[in-house]
């Protein structure tokens, strides 16, 4: 089976968000076939969305996987909902988000997962902990993370110092 890397988005807005990424990253470890890489530093960031909630927590992490794309999501949602999550509101707050942000370099259109993530490239909660452990990544379709960077002010994003 051929191993791929895969870059997931960790994002946490309720019942400690700190604690529910330190769980996330510990989770993410266990998934079979899988090992996690690197992670990046921890940021609180402005919330993004229609409705007034709570400031989030975001981080990054990089996988090495064995696993296919969707089994890949079905484990990051069984995660998600060991850790609480109730889809309510779309773009509404949420103990625990997982996406997958890239795999691979693959590109796809499915509607269960579209790869890359189709807001990734204009989020900087999500750019800049990517730019942190893979400086040098391109986004399918979207160029160079560097460039991206250019375009996308770190506005309401603080780096956690000491996490
Ligand atoms: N806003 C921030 N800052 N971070 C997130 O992870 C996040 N996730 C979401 C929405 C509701 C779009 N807003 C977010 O799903």
């Amino acid at each position: 089976m051929p191993v791929h890397h895969a870059y997931i988005g960790v994002g946490s807005n309720l019942g400690n968000p700190l604690a529910q990424v330190g769980q996330a990253f510990a989770a993410l470890a266990t998934i079979h076939d899988t090992y996690l890489v690197n992670r990046s530093p921890l940021y609180r960031s402005e919330p993004l969305g229609a409705v007034s909630q709570p400031p989030y927590v975001n981080a990054v992490v990089c996988l090495e996987t064995k696993q296919e794309p969707e089994a890949l999501l079905a484990e990051l949602q069984a995660i998600e909902e060991r850790q609480g999550r109730v889809r309510t509101i779309r773009w509404g707050p949420r103990t625990l988000d997982l996406d997958i942000l890239l795999y691979g370099g693959l590109i796809q259109n499915h509607p269960e997962l579209v790869l890359p993530h189709p807001r990734m490239h204009e989020r900087a909660f999500v750019l800049y902990p990517l730019h942190d452990i893979a400086p040098k990544l391109s986004i399918p379709g979207y160029g160079s993370l560097e460039g991206l960077l250019k375009i996308c002010p770190p506005r309401g994003l603080e780096r956690l110092s000491g996490v």
